[in-house]
């Protein structure tokens, strides 16, 4: 029998007036990379909505793109409605979400007063952000920009379920050149370009290995001595892939952990493990049965409170700097395996070896 391919459901912008149908406030909610997010209110049922307005352009198209594919599972902010409205001759994407009311992953863990938070709790949020990632990976498409404040909860209170947002870094991993259109002769297309997504993904592999050191101890695994933006020191020991699991801290955490955080911050990203690796780990899975060892989290986090932002922008730095490198490799790879003057040094090569020179 054959297999009835269904077509992805067309995701056109809704052309009519966001007005029509959504009072838009001047709360603002946040800032993110392509456009600011406010609260707006459905006209219909009086609900609360955040709303992401971005100008259009080709960026803002493959952010309401890709958030909009992803947005079918339980750990991204769900996107609701999408308008395409010009607003004072210049055309607006008006992303509608859900609206996350709980605020940020680590400020909620830091304003915690209910006893200590522990190694299993730290392994229940890792299992929930990797059901995202895991989603996206298999839907071919890299975060990259995966990092504590796009880590949002639904509700205050027990039942806020934690989420992902903010896909203005994100990307297709398949390349449409790849899979449809004839540049590349099935036969002779070179590994790397097939295999080039490996790198995307691997960013977001490397990113919730600083989160979840984060999680266990409350402070980065990379951070500069003496509070200066990053250091040519930290740059190094990012670089060196040199971080340690500090006493009294660390005491206590299972080496479980240790080695799953070491397996994620392996600074070789075609060596780091992927995110089916991460998932399959006992830690992850078995994420239930992991000790209930209380740890220093919530303390370090309080008394490095005013280093928060500092950290947050070292690791959009360091996401940024990744993101950078990891184009480039692909760029080489392709450059590389397409160069007509490299192919025939290649087979030049191949032939002299053959014949033992
Ligand atoms: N709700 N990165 C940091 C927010 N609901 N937030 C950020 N990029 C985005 C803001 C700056 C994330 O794409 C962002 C994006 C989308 C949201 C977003 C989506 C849905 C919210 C930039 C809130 C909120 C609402 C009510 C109360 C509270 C927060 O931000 C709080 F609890 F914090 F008071």
């Amino acid at each position: 029998m054959s297999k009835v391919v269904i077509p992805p459901m067309a995701r056109i912008p809704k052309k009519t007036p966001i007005t029509d149908d959504y009072e838009i406030t001047k709360s603002v909610l946040g800032l993110g990379i392509n456009g600011k997010v406010v609260e707006c209110y459905s006209k219909t049922t009086r609900e609360k909505y955040a709303l992401k307005i971005l100008n259009d352009n080709v960026k803002a198209r493959r952010e309401v793109e890709l958030h909009w594919k992803a947005s079918g599972c339980k750990h991204i902010v769900n996107v609701i409605d999408v308008y395409e409205n010009k607003h004072k001759n210049t055309t607006c994407l008006l992303m509608v979400m859900e609206c996350m009311e709980g605020g940020e992953l680590f400020q909620r863990i830091q304003d915690r007063t209910d006893g200590a938070f522990t190694e299993r709790e730290a392994a229940q949020i890792m299992h929930e952000i990797c059901i995202a990632v895991k989603y996206l990976h298999d839907n071919n498409i890299a975060h990259r920009d995966l990092k504590p404040e796009n880590l949002l909860y639904s509700k205050k209170g027990t039942y806020g379920i934690l989420k992902l947002t903010d896909f203005g870094f994100a990307k297709e991993t398949l390349s449409q050149d790849t899979l449809q259109t004839p540049c590349y002769t099935p036969y002779y297309v070179a590994p790397e370009v097939l295999g080039s997504d490996k790198y995307d993904k691997s960013c977001d592999i490397w990113s919730l290995g600083v989160i979840m050191y984060i999680l266990l101890c409350g402070f980065p695994p990379f951070y500069s001595n003496h509070g200066m933006a990053i250091s040519p020191g930290m740059k190094k020991r990012i670089r060196m892939g040199q971080f340690t699991f500090p006493d009294p801290e660390w005491k206590n955490v299972s080496q479980n952990a240790k080695d799953l955080i070491k397996g994620m911050l392996n600074i070789e990203p075609t060596s780091r493990l992927t995110i089916s690796q991460v998932m399959s780990n006992w830690w992850i899975a078995q994420y239930t049965t992991v000790p209930q060892t209380p740890l220093h989290t919530n303390k370090m986090l309080k008394e490095g409170e005013e280093m928060w932002p500092e950290v947050q922008e070292e690791m959009t730095r360091s996401l940024a700097t990744m993101r950078v490198d990891y184009d480039q490799v692909h760029i080489k790879s392709i450059e590389d395996s397409s160069n007509p003057l490299l192919n025939k040094r290649r087979k030049r090569s191949i032939v002299n070896n053959q014949s033992g020179k």
